[in-house]
């Protein structure tokens, strides 16, 4: 029989084991599916954790989340076509819920499908490679719950090991001789560490904009962030400021391209993070840096030098589990023969042209139009539910002129669903009153009592 490996059970793997099963639910034949995840739990990302550094197996910890992180987008926009959030949640629910409620959504859809049981638990996957004679892969993973290593054969390979793990990294002049915590933001995991300090954040992207904002929400005395290319340029609160590129530290101050310094307590790297696959040979391991059309990618997902091997999700994101999906059913019908490949050289001129198309891209309006564009020729090609991709660019166009208007209440609008129509309702305390962030605090109707910020 047909064997197919699965890397990860995050949102990709999942939506991958999600896309198999809805064909067999159709009555296709399916492969035997095995679905490696390293962690003792799936959801990825989205399955918070407290340690840093080292898990229990002596794995390197995947998680980069942390403790009150919100959807940094609507959720409207990341629905899946096939399991609307009505459905889940049985009622509208604001547009920015706390990660353990959007856990709670991707889980609902796979245990609906129950296919947990293709997945191995603390299974970390070590080494995969092609046998170009027997044209199979061979899987090596450590099984953590006997700790035994081993090697099954496979026909088809499916990496969704995430690619928002493995922090970059950099090192400025001093950062030896300075006298506080320097830490990377995938090891942040509680804003309250910097109550009452000044926190400086390096970097301008997302993990800037939000840690830094926890940081705010939960009492900092201060926050400076410092942009190596382009500011972020939101209205700050009081206490805080953006500075042009970080130059070096000493003991007790950061220094500024600006000519400015300032006395830290603390240092957030929030630099990025690489895409790294040390499991894979050397021959089938993708390279490539955060962006919107890798190279080596047919669609986005087919190894074009060998099409039995797929990457999902590997693409910076906008879109996330809606795109996965397009991504997974895509993937999921070149398995079961259901469409055939261009050659090679078609394969790469297809991916060089929408490579080439992204380099002329030059504001994040394009990109969401671009991201959506790619989603939609997957979805056509496939059974996967078509849905409107047109409104949920619309929505993102929305959320950006939100977050221009006021960083620090986007998260207070509400959006309509582009899946089932239904809008969203408010949520019973402004994000920057809302301090819990548990499941069951949300889903309550009961406020949260206000605390006075510091800024
Ligand atoms: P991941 O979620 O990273 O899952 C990969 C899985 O593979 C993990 O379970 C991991 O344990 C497993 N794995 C890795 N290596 C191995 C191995 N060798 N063997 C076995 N298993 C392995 N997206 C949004 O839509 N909204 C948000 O608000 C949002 N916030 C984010 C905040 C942060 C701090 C970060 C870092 C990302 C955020 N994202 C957000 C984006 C996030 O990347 C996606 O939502 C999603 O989690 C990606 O799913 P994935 O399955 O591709 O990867
Ligand atoms: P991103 O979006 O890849 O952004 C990385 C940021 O780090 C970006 O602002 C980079 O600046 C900056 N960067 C990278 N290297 C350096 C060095 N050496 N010095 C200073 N600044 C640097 O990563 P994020 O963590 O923000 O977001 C990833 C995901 O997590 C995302 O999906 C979110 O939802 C949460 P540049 O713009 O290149 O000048």
């Amino acid at each position: 029989m047909t064997r197919v490996a699965i890397i990860g059970a995050g949102p990709s793997g999942m939506a991958q084991l999600r896309a198999f099963q809805s064909a067999q639910a159709k009555g296709a034949d399916i492969p035997e599916i095995v679905c490696f995840e390293k962690q003792a739990d799936w959801g990825g990302l989205w399955n918070y954790t407290w340690r840093t550094g080292i898990d229990e197996n002596g794995e390197p910890v995947h998680g980069s989340m942390y403790r009150y992180l919100w959807s940094n987008g609507p959720k409207e926009a990341l629905e899946f076509a096939d399991y609307s959030f009505d459905e889940h949640f049985g009622k509208p629910i604001g547009s920015y819920p706390p990660r353990a409620v959007l856990w709670d959504y991707i889980k609902g859809r796979v245990e609906k499908a129950n296919v947990r049981r293709y997945v191995r638990f603390n299974s970390a996957v070590r080494h995969i490679e092609f046998n170009e004679q027997t044209q199979q892969f061979a899987v090596s993973v450590h099984d953590h719950n006997q700790d035994v290593v081993y090697t099954e054969i496979f026909d088809y390979v499916v990496v969704a090991s995430g690619h928002f793990s493995t922090p970059k990294v950099p090192e400025y002049e001093g950062f030896k001789s300075f006298g506080g915590r320097i830490l990377h933001a995938h090891d942040f995991r509680d804003a309250l560490e910097f109550k009452d300090k000044t926190v400086l954040v390096v970097g301008s992207s997302y993990s800037a904009e939000d840690i830094g904002s926890q940081c705010y929400k939960y009492g900092a005395k201060q926050i400076i962030s410092c942009y190596r290319n382009s500011p972020m340029g939101y209205k700050w609160p009081k206490n805080w400021s953006e500075r042009q590129k970080l130059l070096r530290v000493d003991q007790t101050h950061a220094y500024f391209a600006d000519g400015t310094s300032a006395e830290v307590d603390a240092i957030i790297l929030c630099t990025g993070y690489l895409h790294h696959f040390p499991f894979m040979a050397e021959s089938i391991r993708l390279k490539t840096d955060n962006r919107l059309y890798p190279l080596g990618l047919y669609k986005g997902v087919v190894w074009e030098k060998n099409p039995k091997l797929f990457y999902l999700g590997m693409q910076d994101q906008w879109y996330t589990f809606n795109m996965f999906d397009a991504q997974a059913w895509y993937v999921r019908d070149i398995i079961l023969n259901r469409m055939a490949l261009p050659s090679l050289s078609e394969m790469q001129a297809h991916t060089l042209a929408w490579h080439e198309e992204e380099k002329t891209l030059t504001d994040a309006a394009q990109m969401y139009k671009f991201q959506g564009d790619y989603i939609l020729e997957l979805i056509e090609a496939t059974d996967y539910p078509t849905f409107d991709i047109e409104a949920m660019r619309l929505i993102f166009l929305e959320w950006k002129k939100h977050k221009k208007e006021d960083i620090m209440t986007f998260r207070d609008h509400i959006y309509r669903s582009a899946i089932t129509g239904t809008l969203a309702a408010p949520h019973h305390t402004p994000w920057l009153d809302a301090l819990d962030d548990s499941l069951e605090a949300y889903l309550t109707d009961t406020p949260e009592v206000p605390q006075k910020k510091v800024g």
